[in-house]
């Protein structure tokens, strides 16, 4: 049985290279959120979005940490402590959090609150790494760095947040990469984070890539973090992002490897991030986004 899903917006964009995604949550929502899990027979109860500051208001360049690069790090660090709180209030009442981003700094966050009393793995479904750092970010862009951030990697001045306590890169797995920077590639490496690139799905398929990444994040862990960048899909499906990249997922490939996640009845929390209204096409993505949290959370065909 799927436990009463508890939905929470994080209208963020100042994490991203593009204006708009702070609209996901609406545009999620409008598309129909509630109704697909409903029609799923799951329960769901929205509790609104967290509250998160406007960019055109706050300086980019407040509390950057010395050692680099990192936009409206005071911003992200409100919105993840909000947010943590929220996800992990959900987590203590028997529910599973559903984050809908906001741009995918929201991550640090819903991880942080995932992460709090409970040791987890993760699932990062993205055409990116988010591995950067503010020393080897090329863009100073937040949601380029919340997996490294929610691991501890890198240097982000004295925030709080850069400590899961109960996620080790050992049990997190990154699906789908295609592009990640020269710069952010050694952290990577260096990382015990596994990693398949969409030619490992080419080649071993969904079903068994998905399988492999459930393997990792559930071993010795007692649920899985599932983070949902909807550029992990190809931009064809999932037009309204704001870094796409060709060659993604097909609309089959996503789906199946959600039933998987289902499937295996670890699911902890889920987040949907990176929907961009403003470039979608007639809300096509964040359509997109809600079929998939439904397969995610055990929607059954008979
Ligand atoms: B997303 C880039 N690596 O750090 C950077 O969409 C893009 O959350 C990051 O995966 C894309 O600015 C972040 C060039
Ligand atoms: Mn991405
Ligand atoms: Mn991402
Ligand atoms: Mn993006």
């Amino acid at each position: 049985m799927t436990p009463t899903v508890r939905v929470v917006g994080a209208p963020t964009d100042y994490g991203a290279n593009r204006r708009g995604v702070d609209m996901g949550p609406s545009a999620i929502r409008y598309a129909g959120l509630a109704q697909e899990l409903e029609r799923a027979d799951i329960d769901v109860v929205d509790d609104g979005d967290v509250r998160a500051p406007r960019a055109e208001e706050r300086d980019p360049e407040a509390e950057r940490p010395a050692s680099g690069r990192a936009k409206f790090l005071r911003e992200t660090r409100e919105v993840a402590t909000r947010l943590a709180d929220r996800v992990a209030g959900a987590l203590v009442g028997d529910e599973l959090p559903l984050v809908l981003g906001g741009d995918h700094s929201v991550a640090i966050g819903s991880v942080t609150g995932s992460a709090r009393n409970a040791d987890i793995g993760a699932i990062w479904f993205d055409a990116h790494g988010d591995f950067n750092t503010p020393e080897t970010s090329p863009s100073g862009n937040v949601h380029g760095m919340p997996l490294a951030a929610a691991l501890g990697v890198g240097d982000f001045g004295d925030v709080e947040w850069a400590n899961a306590a109960g996620l080790r890169a050992e049990n997190v797995a990154i699906v789908g990469l295609r592009s990640v920077d020269p710069s952010e590639r050694p952290a990577i490496a260096d990382s015990d984070v596994t990693t398949f690139t969409m030619s490992d799905i080419d080649e071993q398929g969904i079903t068994s890539v998905a399988e492999d990444a459930l393997d990792v994040a559930t071993a010795g862990t007692e649920g899985v973090h599932v983070s949902l960048d909807l550029d992990w899909l190809d931009p064809r499906e999932a037009p309204g992002v704001g870094t796409p990249v060709r060659g993604g997922a097909t609309y089959r490939e996503a789906h199946s490897a959600m039933e998987a996640v289902a499937e295996r009845g670890c699911l902890r929390s889920l987040e949907l991030v990176e929907v961009n209204p403003i470039l979608d096409d007639r809300n096509e993505t964040a359509s997109l986004a809600t079929e998939l949290a439904a397969s995610a959370l055990g929607k059954q065909i008979l």
